[in-house]
This record gives structure tokens, C-alpha cells and sequence, in this order.
């Protein structure tokens, strides 16, 4: 196998650089990075501009199958408009229905088209993880090693997150039917880590551990869930879903006289270990400190317009020093340049300005976007050391992304405007050539190796899980 690529241009974590030769060694690790390079006899050449794999920080595979399918005005399933509420009470129905084979061929074909639609690597929020009536299975990691089959199949990396998921609302409401299959208690979930990691450093993926929301884990489970997690591995990292809907907002204050994210820095340790997923609704000093505290905030801009969320005050955070990415999420959108498209643009429209996200060291909006965007989806995957996948340097992993620079939308512009038209002006997904993983080739001309066979086994198993209703 030839562990070299060569590219007219790559952008590195500097800026756009020229006649760039990448090497990497056999475990898929960037070796060598030569500028003003010419290629050696045998190298493969870049049809296009080189870019980094994008970090996914945020997803939760199942929900691909419904993504599509709650788009219709309901009959007020929660007395009121169709809200995330109304869209979470249809979720749950698909995912009580869910077996591990089809858990495995939907994550399956999920990972096969982030991978053609340039993300390299994935965090997956792990929470269902019993039968259908609740039980643990008789391996209780099942579901969880359906999703690790499924990224090792795709080639994908992971950052696996099981889900401690044990309350239904602030001040410890009991879990609702429809929750059966989430919930744990803490010794279980610790149990589960023992057994995954070792697996997991088998596989090159990262383990971690997620307290679903301040509303499904009560403060002592965060307590000893932190605690036991630190003794498995006290760099792993921790995720959680806050203040992404303002009724979250408004309970917590009920229940605690704070807001969510204000409440977690005062009773965790919150620091760059951790990913603050949405973080939608935060006041002005909620912003300075969680920025302060190195937490990435985990942006997912389709999937949070997708469900009514509201708007991250993008500029603020940056302005206190935030880090941030972007993750998928629900999937209503899988898509890489998508992601930052929809971002950059819920920032216009909230600001009425134009290129919010650039600044003054990258004032092309999409290249700073995705320098900024790999670095804390690579922090975030807690992935940031040597090894790992902070973009095209030595001793980070061999993900990257090659657009095709005969795609319409990018003939003829240079390296940076190729970016932004990819990003902005194309359709996307059309203007991904080839996309390599750990040193891997994993899809050329567009397509993944595994395209048509993980769509068949998508479709089949969506098919199978919407005739069982
Ligand atoms: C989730 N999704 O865990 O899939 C949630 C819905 C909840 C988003 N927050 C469930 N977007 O928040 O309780
Ligand atoms: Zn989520």
C-alpha cells in the first residue's frame, strides 16, 4: 500500500498551503507533511483541495430511519403546537421498536454516508440500550457493540458515549414508559464502561460517558457517574445535552433557582473534557464562563432548526473565547459543509451581517469554519493528542478530504474559493471526490466501497421497523 497523497493545495492547520505531500505509517498516521513538494513517482495526486476529516460531535445513529418522517403537521400530541416535545413523543414510539440488527444496518448505512459527506469520525450518544419491554439484554452491551461493529464496517472513528439516562424531568420525576429502554442506574452504566473499554481500545475508539440532560440524570448519579468514569479513565470525555429548549430553562429554574448550564459549572468540574450539546439558551455571563471553562459547545445547526430550538449567539461565545463544533445530531441532515452552511447562515439572519464566523487571521468564512470546527470536534471526541484527529499534521490520523475540482460549482476558482463554493454553492456531498480514514481510502468518486450494500441494509431495516407499528 502507498502511504502518500499529494495535493496542489491543503489546508493545514495553519492556512491554505501549496504542493503539499502527505505521508503517513502503517497504523495511519500522518509521518511527514512537505511543503513546496513535488510528487514521487507512484503517489496518488489529489483531484482537488485537500481539507481535514470533520469530527461529528454529536449523534445519535437510530434516529436516521425517522429522519424524513415527522414532517407534517401532528394532531397536537402535546395539547399544543408541534413542538421538539411532539417530535420526542413520535422518536420514542420508532425507538421502542428498534432490535440490534436493524440498530446495526441503520448506523451502518448512517456512518457510509458521513463518511461520503466528509466527516472522518463520530461521538455516538448512546441511549438505548434494553429490549423492547425494558430489560437489559442478556449481554447487556448489545446495542452498543452493534454500533461499534457498525463504525468499524464503515471505517468511520468513534467516540462511543453511553447515555446514563434516569429521570424524566428536574427533581427526579420517574422515567415515563416510553423512556424503558434508557434507563440505568449508575452501577450499571459503570459496569458497561468496564466492559466497553477495553473493547473499544481494541477498536481505536474513544470511550466516554454522557449524562443525557440535567433533566434525566439527578445530581447524585452525575456525582458518582463523574467519579466512577474518572477512575476508568480520568481523560474521557463527557458529554451532555443542555438548555436546548427554553422549557428545559424554565424547569431547571423551577426546581433549582438556576439556569442549566449556570447550575452545572456551580456542581461539576466542567473543563475541555466536556461538550455542552446545543447550549442554546445561555445568558451573558452563562456564556463568558462556560466559554471560560474550555467546554466545547457542541453546535448542531440542521437538527436544532430542524426542531425549533432557537439560535447559539455564535459571535459571543467566540468573543469569550469559545470552542466549538458540529455534530448531526438527529440526522435530519448528514452533511459536513451542510452543518457550517447552516450555522454561518442562522448567524446572518440573527445578526444581519455577512461571514459572522470569519475573523481577522481567515477571513474566508468556510475556511475558518472548518479549521475551528475540526479542532474542537477533535477535542470534543477527547482526540486531540498526538494520534489523533485535530487535521493534517504529523502525528494526527490520516482523515482527510479531497474535493473535486471539476465540479462546476469549483472549476477554475482557487483553493480557498473552491472551499467557500463547496460550502455555499454547491450541492455539497457532489463536490466530495475521495475520502480517506486512518490512512485508508474509504469512498472514491464520491461513493463509499460499501454505498450500495449499507443503503440496501438501511432501507431494509427502515422498511421492516415502519411495518411493525
Ligand atoms: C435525544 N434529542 O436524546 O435524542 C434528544 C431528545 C430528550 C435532542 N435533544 C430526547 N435533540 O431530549 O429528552
Ligand atoms: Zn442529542
Amino acid at each position: 500500500m502507498n502511504h502518500a497523497l499529494f495535493a496542489a493545495d491543503a489546508l493545514l492547520p495553519g492556512g491554505w498551503t501549496r504542493n503539499v505531500r502527505l505521508t503517513w505509517d502503517a497504523a495511519g498516521d500522518i509521518a511527514h507533511v512537505e511543503h513546496d513538494a513535488k510528487p514521487v513517482a507512484g503517489d496518488p495526486v489529489a483531484n482537488g483541495p485537500l481539507i481535514p476529516g470533520m469530527v461529528n460531535l454529536h449523534s445519535h445513529a437510530f434516529q436516521r430511519a425517522i429522519a424524513g418522517l415527522t414532517e407534517f403537521r401532528g394532531r397536537s400530541v402535546d395539547g399544543q403546537q408541534d413542538s421538539f416535545w411532539s417530535w420526542r413523543t413520535l422518536m420514542y414510539r420508532f425507538a421502542l421498536r428498534l432490535d440490534p440488527a436493524q440498530m446495526e444496518a441503520i448506523a451502518l448505512g448512517l456512518y457510509v454516508e458521513m463518511i461520503e459527506a466528509g466527516y472522518t469520525s463520530v461521538c455516538e450518544f448512546h441511549y438505548v440500550h434494553h429490549d423492547a419491554d425494558g430489560r437489559p439484554y442478556a449481554d447487556d452491551a448489545t446495542l452498543a457493540l452493534a454500533l461499534m461493529r457498525a463504525a468499524h464496517r464503515a471505517g468511520i472513528g468513534l467516540t462511543l458515549l453511553p447515555v446514563l439516562y434516569q429521570t424524566s424531568g428536574f427533581g427526579g420525576t420517574a422515567p415515563g414508559d416510553g423512556q424503558r429502554r434508557f434507563i440505568r442506574s449508575t452501577d450499571s452504566m459503570l459496569r458497561l464502561l468496564e466492559r466497553l473499554k477495553p473493547l473499544c481500545d481494541a477498536q481505536g475508539a474513544r470511550l466516554g460517558l454522557a449524562p443525557h440532560s440535567l433533566r434525566a440524570v439527578p445530581p447524585e448519579g452525575l456525582r458518582q457517574a463523574l467519579a466512577g468514569l474518572d477512575a476508568i479513565d480520568a481523560t474521557a470525555p463527557i458529554h451532555i445535552h443542555i438548555a436546548e429548549q427554553t422549557k428545559e430553562v424554565d424547569d431547571c429554574i423551577a426546581w433549582s433557582r438556576q439556569r442549566p448550564v449556570a447550575w452545572l459549572l456551580d456542581h461539576a468540574d466542567v473543563n475541555a473534557r466536556w461538550c455542552l450539546v446545543h447550549a442554546t439558551h445561555m445568558d451573558t455571563d452563562e456564556y463568558a464562563r462556560a466559554a471560560r471553562s474550555g467546554a466545547v459547545a457542541g453546535l448542531c445547526p440542521t437538527t436544532e432548526a430542524n426542531l425549533g430550538d432557537g439560535i447559539f449567539d455564535l459571535p459571543a461565545w467566540r468573543a469569550a473565547g469559545g470552542v466549538w463544533g458540529v455534530g448531526s445530531d438527529s440526522h435530519i441532515c448528514v452533511n459536513a459543509a451542510e452543518e457550517l452552511l447552516m450555522l454561518e447562515y442562522s448567524q446572518r439572519l440573527a445578526t444581519r451581517q455577512r461571514n459572522v464566523v470569519a475573523d481577522r487571521g481567515q477571513p474566508h468564512v468556510a475556511t475558518a469554519m472548518t479549521l475551528a470546527a475540526v479542532q474542537g470536534g477533535a477535542q470534543a471526541a477527547g482526540r486531540l493528542d498526538p494520534g489523533c484527529v485535530a487535521g493534517l499534521a504529523i502525528g494526527q490520523r490520516a482523515d482527510f478530504v479531497v474535493l473535486d475540482a471539476a465540479q462546476p460549482a469549483l472549476a477554475g476558482l482557487n483553493a480557498e474559493d473552491m472551499l467557500s463554493s463547496h460550502v455555499f454553492a454547491s450541492h455539497r456531498t457532489s463536490a466530495i471526490d475521495a475520502v480517506w480514514v486512518r490512512g485508508e481510502q474509504r469512498a472514491s468518486g464520491g461513493r463509499h466501497l460499501l454505498h450500495d450494500s449499507a443503503a440496501a441494509g438501511f432501507v431494509a431495516a427502515r422498511t421492516q421497523l415502519l411495518s411493525t407499528t
